[in-house]
Parts: C-alpha cells; sequence; structure tokens
C-alpha cells in the first residue's frame, strides 16, 4: 500500500462549496442523490484536468454534469474513485449512488446499529456514502434532505439547523436540515431511528436559548442525566475559559451502541459510543461517569477547536485532538480534584504514550508519514499533543495564553489549518521565540533527563546538573535537543520549600517552585543561599512530558512522599518508592517486604482524617500497574512482577490491617449516593483499602467484601468487590467468586454497558484458566465480534489488562490474540488493527516470548487481502 507522506501536500484542485445531498433511507439499502457545485482552486495547480472524486463501496447509478447525464466514456469508476474527465472550471456535478448499511461491519460510513441508521466520516468515511473530494482542507456548505419510513425511523437527524418535516402520503417522512458553516466531509453525519430524546435548554452567553437533545434508545432515557449536566457545564466553561459560544440554533447528542471510538464531533450533532452516555449509580462506575464528563466536554470543545478551525491535513490532526483533550483536562480538573485529575492524565500518559514512544509505531505529535491515518489516533496525538499545548500555555502563562487562543480563533475561523498556524499565534500574543520549542512537533521519542547535583556547604551553593538525550525512534536517528519547561522545588531539613535563588540574583524569590528552561543538551543551574543540602523536587506538576533519572534515596522518596508542597510529586515520589521496591521483589524472590516501606504506606493511611483528600490518597495507595513496572525493565519479567505485586498487596493487606479496617470504617458509603469529588474519593480509597484486605482475606473480610457486592448500593462498589471476589484464591472465598458472577449476569445480561464489565473482569482474572473461559466466552450468546464494545471487553481486557496470562510462556495468549484479529480483520480493520497493540512490543520480551510473538505477527503478515490498517501496524513492528 502507498505510503503518504506529508512533504506531499497539495492544496487541493477542485473546492466544493455547496453540497445538498438527499437520501432515501434503508437498513438494506441506502440511495444517495448528491448536488455539487465544484469550482478549480485558485490555490492549486492546474492537474490533467479531471476531476477525482474519492469514493468506495459505492455502486454508481448515474452521474451528471450541469444537468447533462455523463456517458461512460466520459467518466472511469476505480476502486476508490470516480474520475469526472476534462471538466469546465467552475460546475454544478450530480451523482446518485446505492450503498448497503447493514452489510457494513466496518463502522465507517452509514452503517446500523441496533435499530438505527448512523454515520462515522472521520477520517474517510465520507467517501462510503458518496462520491466527494474527501479531504479536512474541502470546506463545503451541505443541506441534506432525508427520507425514510416513517414508522422505522421517527427521528431523522443530520448537522445544522432543522428546515422543516413533512410525512408523505406513502407513508414515509422527510426531513430537511441546513448546516450554515461549512465543514470539512469528515464532520458530516445523519441518523435515523425510533429514538427517545431527553432535552434541556442552554442559554449562550449572548442570551441565546439553545434546545439541548440527547437521543437514545427509548429503554435508555433514565441514564442521560449526567451527560446533559456535563454538556451544560462545559458549554458554560467553554464561554468563560475561552470566550466561546455555541453557534446553531440546537445542539444533539446521539448514543449507539456499535461504535469504533469514544465519540464524534460531528457540527451539531455528536454521535456517542452509548458507553459515552449512558450512566446511573447503579449500572455505571465513578470511573464511567468522569470518562462521561471528559468526552462529553471534549466533544462539544471540538466545536470551535477541530470544527470552526479545522486541519488542514490528517497530519495535523494533533492540532485538533491535543488542543481539544487539553482544553478537555482542564476543564475536568475545574470540575473536581485538580491534583488528582493531574495523576490520573500523567499515568495514563505514561501507561500508554510513553511506550508508544518507545517502540515500533513511534510517531512525532505531528506524524511525516502514514499508510492509514486510521492507525494515528494515537496517545500521541491525543495526550502527548495534550501536554506539548500545556506546556505552551504555562510559558505563556493564563493571560497570554488567552491572548494567543483569542487570536487564533480570530484569525483562523472557517479555515482549515496547521500546528504551525496554532503555535505562531501563541508565539505573537506570548512576545516568546517558540522555534526551538516546535521541535516537540516533529521529534518522536520521550527526552530522558539525567539529574545530578552537588552542594558547597562552605559558600551554600547548590548546582543542578541536568543533560537531556532523545532515545532513536524509527525513521528519526538524530534528535535535537528540545525546549524543556522543568519546574524545580528545594526542600529544607523540614521539608519546606526554600527560595530557589539562582546564582547571580540579588534578592531571593519567595520560597517555591521555579520553572527553569531548558535548550541545550547539558544545562547547569547553581542555586544560592543555602544552609544546607537541599532535597530537590523536580519536574513539579510534571511540566513536561520527559523521563527523569536522578538517584533519589528511599529515605529521600519517603520523604518527598510526607512533605512535598507539590501534590503530583508526593503522589510521583511514592510511585517511585513502589517502583523500586517492586523491582527489588522481582529481582529477588524471597526479599521480605522492608518494615521501612509498610511504615510509610501505614503514615498515609493515617492521613485519613475529616480533612483529607481522600482521592489523592487513593491514588498515593495505588500500587504502579504490571505493565507499568515491565516498562521499567530491560526484559519484561511477566511472572516475576505479577508474584512480586502480590506479595506487597498481601505484605500490605496482612501488616497494616487494622489501619485498612479503620479506612473501611471512616469511608463507610452513605445511603444517599452521592457523585461528589468527595464521595467519590472515599469510595475509591475505601476499595483500594478492600483490595489490599482481600489479599490476605480472614472470614470476615470475606464476608464485608460479600456484603458490599450484595448491597448493590452502586457500580462502583459492586465492581470493586466482585473483582476481589473473581480474583482471590478460592482456597479462601470458596466459590463466592463464581456466585457473584453469575448473580451478576443474571442481574445484567440485558443491559450491554454493564455486561462489558462482566466480560472484562473474567478476562482480566489472573486465575490460571482464564484464556480457557476467554474461549468459552466467545461463544457465549451474548458475544460478538461485530460490537467493538465487546470485543474490547472480552479480547482486548485480556490482551492488555492480564498481562500475566497474555504472556503465558506457552504462547497460548498469543495464538489466541492473533485468531481473533485475523477473524477480525475483514469486519472491521480499525478494531483489528487496535487489538494488534500488546503483540508490537514483542522486543520487550525474553527471548522464548518474542519468536513466539514474532512468529504470530508473521503468520499475520502472510494472509492475503489484509486491510492496510493491520498490514501497517504488523509490518512496522516486525521491521
Ligand atoms: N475526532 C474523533 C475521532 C474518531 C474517529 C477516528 C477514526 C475512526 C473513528 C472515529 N471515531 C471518532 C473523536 C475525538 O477525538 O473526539
Ligand atoms: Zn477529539
Amino acid at each position: 500500500p502507498p505510503v503518504i507522506h506529508l512533504k506531499d501536500y497539495r492544496p487541493p484542485e477542485f473546492l466544493i462549496d455547496r453540497a445538498a445531498l438527499h437520501f432515501d433511507l434503508g437498513l438494506e439499502e441506502t440511495a444517495v442523490h448528491a448536488e455539487l457545485d465544484l469550482r478549480r482552486n485558485p490555490a492549486a495547480k492546474r492537474g490533467d484536468g479531471d476531476l477525482y472524486l474519492d469514493g468506495e463501496h459505492l455502486e454508481l447509478l448515474e452521474v451528471a454534469l450541469d444537468d447533462r447525464t455523463l456517458p461512460p466514456a466520459e467518466y472511469e469508476i476505480r476502486e476508490d474513485a470516480l474520475v469526472v474527465h476534462r471538466v469546465p472550471d467552475r460546475f454544478r456535478l450530480r451523482t446518485r449512488v446505492l450503498i448497503r448499511p447493514a452489510d457494513n461491519t466496518a463502522l465507517e460510513g452509514l452503517y446500523v446499529s441496533g435499530d438505527m441508521l448512523c454515520t462515522q466520516c472521520e477520517a474517510e468515511g465520507f467517501r462510503r456514502i458518496t462520491y466527494f473530494i474527501d479531504r479536512p482542507d474541502v470546506m463545503t456548505r451541505f443541506s441534506v434532505a432525508l427520507a425514510a419510513d416513517a414508522e422505522r425511523f421517527p427521528v431523522l437527524l443530520a448537522n445544522g439547523n432543522p428546515v422543516g418535516e413533512e410525512t408523505l402520503e406513502d407513508g414515509r417522512k422527510v426531513a430537511r436540515w441546513d448546516d450554515p458553516f461549512p465543514k470539512p466531509s469528515y464532520l458530516f453525519a445523519v441518523v435515523a431511528g425510533d429514538l427517545a430524546a431527553v432535552s434541556d435548554r442552554f442559554t449562550t452567553l449572548s442570551g441565546r436559548e439553545v434546545p439541548l437533545n440527547i437521543y437514545v434508545e427509548p429503554e435508555n432515557t433514565d441514564k442521560c442525566d449526567h451527560a446533559m449536566r456535563s454538556l451544560k457545564a462545559a458549554m458554560r466553561w467553554d464561554e468563560e475559559r475561552y470566550g466561546r459560544e455555541y453557534d446553531l440554533d440546537v445542539f444533539n447528542i446521539v448514543a449507539v451502541s456499535h461504535f469504533n471510538m469514544g465519540a464524534m464531533e460531528n457540527k451539531g450533532l455528536n454521535v456517542f459510543n452509548a458507553k459515552y452516555i449512558l450512566a446511573r449509580p447503579d449500572t455505571a462506575t465513578d470511573m464511567d461517569f468522569a470518562g462521561i464528563e471528559g468526552v462529553v466536554a471534549h466533544e462539544y470543545f471540538h466545536n470551535w477547536t477541530g470544527n470552526r478551525i479545522t486541519c488542514r491535513d490528517w497530519f495535523q490532526l494533533s492540532l485538533k485532538e491535543g488542543f481539544t483533550v487539553y482544553r478537555d483536562q482542564e476543564f475536568s480538573a475545574d470540575q473536581s480534584s485538580r491534583g488528582v485529575k493531574r495523576i490520573e492524565d500523567v499515568r495514563m500518559l505514561r501507561a500508554r504514550q510513553f511506550p508508544e514512544d518507545a517502540g515500533p509505531m513511534a510517531h512525532p505529535v505531528r506524524p511525516d508519514s502514514y499508510i492509514e491515518i486510521n492507525n494515528f489516533y494515537t496517545a500521541t496525538v491525543y495526550e502527548k499533543g495534550a501536554e506539548v499545548v500545556r506546556m505552551q500555555a504555562n510559558l505563556l502563562g493564563p493571560e497570554r495564553f488567552r491572548k494567543g487562543t483569542d487570536l487564533y480563533f480570530e484569525r483562523f475561523d472557517g479555515q482549515a489549518v496547521t500546528t504551525e498556524d496554532f503555535v505562531r499565534c501563541m508565539e505573537e500574543a506570548g512576545d516568546i521565540d517558540l522555534s526551538q520549542f516546535r521541535r516537540w512537533y516533529a521529534q518522536a521519542g520521550t527526552p530522558v533527563l539525567e539529574c545530578a547535583d552537588s552542594f558547597d556547604a562552605h559558600t551554600g551553593a547548590y548546582t543542578l546538573e541536568i543533560r537531556q538525550h532523545t532515545p532513536t525512534t524509527p525513521g528519526q536517528s538524530t534528535k535535537l535537543p528540545l525546549q524543556i519547561p522543568f519546574a524545580v522545588g528545594l526542600l529544607d531539613a523540614a521539608g519546606a520549600d526554600l527560595p530557589v535563588q539562582l546564582d547571580g540574583e540579588t534578592e531571593a524569590p519567595a520560597p517555591g517552585t521555579r520553572m527553569l528552561a531548558l535548550r541545550e543538551a547539558v544545562e547547569r543551574f547553581t542555586f544560592v543561599g543555602l544552609d544546607a543540602e537541599p532535597v530537590p523536587s523536580l519536574l513539579r506538576g510534571f511540566s513536561a512530558p520527559v523521563i527523569v533519572r536522578y538517584p533519589y534515596t528511599d529515605a529521600q522518596l519517603t520523604f518527598l512522599m510526607a512533605h512535598d508542597s507539590d501534590g503530583f510529586n508526593r503522589w510521583d515520589a511514592a510511585q517511585s518508592l513502589s517502583v523500586r521496591l517492586l523491582l527489588e521483589l522481582v529481582a529477588e524472590s524471597d526479599k521480605p517486604v522492608p518494615e521501612a516501606y509498610i511504615e510509610a504506606v501505614g503514615r498515609a493511611l493515617k492521613q485519613d482524617d475529616a480533612d483529607a483528600d481522600q482521592a489523592l490518597l487513593a491514588e498515593v495507595l495505588t500500587l504502579p500497574s504490571e505493565s507499568y513496572l515491565g516498562d521499567q525493565m530491560t526484559v519484561v519479567d511477566v511472572d516475576g512482577i505479577h508474584r512480586a505485586r502480590e506479595q506487597l498487596a498481601a505484605a500490605i493487606g496482612e501488616q497494616l490491617r487494622d489501619a485498612l479496617l479503620g479506612v473501611l470504617e471512616r469511608n463507610q458509603e452513605p445511603v444517599e449516593y452521592d457523585l461528589s469529588p468527595a464521595a467519590m474519593g472515599r469510595r475509591a480509597l475505601r476499595n483500594a483499602a478492600l483490595g489490599y484486605l482481600m489479599r490476605a482475606p480472614t472470614p470476615d473480610i470475606v464476608e464485608r467484601c460479600r456484603a458490599q457486592f450484595e448491597a448493590g448500593h452502586n457500580m462502583t462498589d459492586v465492581i470493586a468487590a466482585l473483582r476481589c471476589l473473581v480474583d482471590a484464591d478460592p482456597e479462601h472465598v470458596g466459590d463466592a467468586g463464581e456466585q457473584a458472577l453469575t448473580a451478576f449476569y443474571q442481574r445484567w445480561a440485558e443491559d450491554p454497558l454493564v455486561l462489558d464489565k462482566w466480560f472484562g473482569l473474567q478476562a482480566q482474572s489472573s486465575r490460571p484458566d482464564t484464556l480457557e473461559r476467554v474461549e468459552g466466552l466467545l461463544e457465549h450468546p451474548k458475544f460478538t465480534l461485530t460490537n467493538p464494545n465487546r470485543v474490547r471487553a472480552l479480547i482486548g481486557a485480556f490482551a492488555v489488562g492480564n498481562p500475566l496470562r497474555f504472556h503465558a510462556v506457552d504462547g497460548a495468549g498469543y495464538r489466541f490474540l492473533a485468531d481473533r484479529i485475523l477473524e477480525l480483520d475483514p469486519l472491521n480493520p480499525q478494531i483489528a488493527s487496535r487489538l494488534l497493540y500488546p503483540m508490537t512490543r514483542w522486543r520487550r520480551y525474553d527471548e522464548i516470548r518474542q519468536a513466539l510473538i514474532r512468529a504470530q505477527l508473521e503468520r499475520i503478515l502472510e494472509v492475503e487481502g489484509l486491510s492496510n490498517d493491520v498490514y501497517e501496524v504488523v509490518s512496522k513492528s516486525l521491521g
């Protein structure tokens, strides 16, 4: 397959100013009639005189130019295009095509989910709906007429504003929609179905009243409150924080059961994976609620960062995604605990983006080539992209950053632009030079900062030396130094912040954090006015997406964990301490857990009082995941990591039993369910404590756990208890795990999103027979390969969430995954390709496992007719 390069970008030869589309909707067959107003692009070079329209899986019925039906000699139908020969400079093109939604298992273009019809056009799905110039720098005014059977499809939605509805004599209904804002085809959407609306209204800053509707299948109307609340909060926040008002007469959201990703920001008609809309306390966990708040806001924020201003080409994807993730992170931080949100975001970045940046699919935030763009909706483009925007926001400070974003919105409204355009606005409004900073967009790999220090007791000078280097990544062997904002604090012996005064400065600043600007490969900073050697607190607040190496002693980490004024670094010190100990336990299987460690955890538990931030405490108490521990090793020791982590958790559970029981007592669930950050924090802390206690379970603890499960007070508590019961050794809990699973299934068999949890929990169990069980579940009547959520819940959860069993040394896990990928690829290449992720990391394992994984990758690559999606990931992984 061809490789597409950023350096080959050329403006489109033709523009489409207006598109009038008429859909005759049916599940089996839909007819699409398109009327396009085209003109030659004055900014583009003249080509061969032909018009090239993208189109795939379309049956062309008719093509007419300026009302003249074209004979076959005047056009050519290719597998992926319609070429109309020798067209004039300005003309109207009409096409009529047939598409088959019910056969569309790829879920791109127009497809069927349950009884409804819906579309997904990003990135290149519109070409499966009609012939078009399907690229984001062609911005078009769309009007749409939808005709369908009025009984089966009473709700007919498209982008923009509704401009009329009528029912015809034959029982069909026609709805017309007009979107006044020119947009790229990837933001196009239609939905048709027998849907129920949950409605509300929002009054914008300028006083316009906008109806808001969330459309769901009728049985789900009682699960939309949280999504609606989140939407209204996001609308208000965008006005207050960025001065951005909503711009259409109505805002519609639709929840869909079959969806490849989280959600889609189609103009005025956001389409969501039901997982990110539907929630009730008894069906959704606190994490689910937080996910909904974040994704609803994210899609809404795209209205300005993505829709009004869009991407020139797909290499600029982070222009909209990085900025919008930054915006949703800040929104969520403002809704609850800023500190905890930062920890969650960094945890996720380290778990997903750092490994990507160190693996065979590593690419810059602005990639320079791809085979299949769907493979580049990555943690690098999204999460690292958000960090790159965050660094600019921090470099400018809030006021200048706002000036920068105002300038960006004013200058580029209605245009398709580049990350370079964004940075230039920041530069101009911030009056700073970002020329070196731009490398963050172009250079892949996670920079490593090696830090060393020395203290001169005579002069009171403390010197910090920082060496930055970025490991090579595929296709990028030389790396240049980056501009890195590096936040530093210095602590005295009592744990208080010292003034961070640079040599040469006459006045000491107030004690606290100092932002250093790293630019060179090696930088030295000397701080003066110190009475004794300080303890450095480095990269406070995670001021840049880098890895810091500094030879902290255990005592220093324990000290930082207790005293650092920076909440993020208190957590990070606790993580580093746990990582270090766990890696020692991996290396030395009979090493006992040191008392000092248990004491440090005990001290953390003592902080659980009325004034404490329980959510933060829960984060501090959470051990690093098995995969994160693997990332810290030269060769991942799958079994050793699991053993060590279980050993440590059991030691905490046994030795701190009373303190943990105290946590359970103090943080009991009140009768009235509450979704406040404080209540969520209490649940997180209590369930963390329960998790430890269940590692060393006595009958009374098991009983408590079972009671929490049976009480069924809310899904957070139910799932936490169920996970403990399923993972516990039957020697301790008998068949309580099985019984609980059965009860859970009976209660929730008809709720797909809750049932996904049931599949996922079993797939993640560390029990030795898990793979057999997962294979059995493939045959379960409720399992299907055609629903991505179900696939992720069973197959994805096993491959990514169960390193112990997936990486079993007999290679059965690898064979299992390769088989599933090959089954899925013809159905849904996007999902097949995403499932490959754990196998792309094969070089991280021992020789036996390397050979086993490689063999499966090679087996996949030999299959004929592989999708571009799977081909690209497998070939790059092996390459
Ligand atoms: N912009 C959306 C990306 C998306 C997507 C991309 C490819 C294939 C299917 C997709 N569904 C959604 C989601 C977002 O970032 O907001
Ligand atoms: Zn997005």
